[in-house]
């Protein structure tokens, strides 16, 4: 299999061809902010080759996702103030997955309403966004 899929949304954000807020990087592992936010933080941890999910997806790179996933996982507690996180994979369409590249999404939960009430998709570029991925970067 090519190591990436031109026609993949995921492929493109990890070959910089489409923005995106970057959280963490190395050369197997890229997390970034979902657009469609369950929650402030809400992220995707994808590994930078294209494979379509998480049942297809070879041991040691699945692995090296869910390392980056519990390193974000932490770093929403810690740095966000986050109570709890969800961490899932949708696996094929009937699942609910929508992008065919295996991503992990880190759904961090909180007490209080406030904090669920940005809306990435309608505010891409608002100023929050990047002090939301600072504070998780400094503290993975
Ligand atoms: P799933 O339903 O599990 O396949 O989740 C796919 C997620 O990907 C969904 O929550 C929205 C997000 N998403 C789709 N397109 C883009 C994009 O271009 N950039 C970013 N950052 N997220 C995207």
């Amino acid at each position: 299999m090519a190591k990436y899929d031109a026609n993949c949304i995921f492929c493109q954000i990890a070959q910089d061809k489409i923005k995106a807020y970057k959280i963490y990087e190395d050369d197997q592992v890229l997390a970034f902010l979902d657009t469609n936010p369950k929650s402030m933080g809400h992220a995707l941890v994808i590994p930078k080759v294209h494979h379509d999910n998480f049942l297809t997806t070879p041991k040691d790179i699945m692995h090296k996702v869910y390392d980056v996933a519990q390193k974000i996982g932490q770093a929403d507690m810690n740095g966000l103030g986050a109570v709890g996180i969800n961490i899932l994979t949708n696996c094929y369409e009937p699942a609910g997955q929508s992008v065919m590249h295996f991503h992990v999404h880190v759904i961090p939960r909180y007490l209080t309403g406030e904090r669920y009430q940005i809306d990435m998709k309608e505010n891409l570029d608002d100023k929050n966004l990047p002090a939301i991925v600072k504070v998780i970067k400094d503290n993975l």
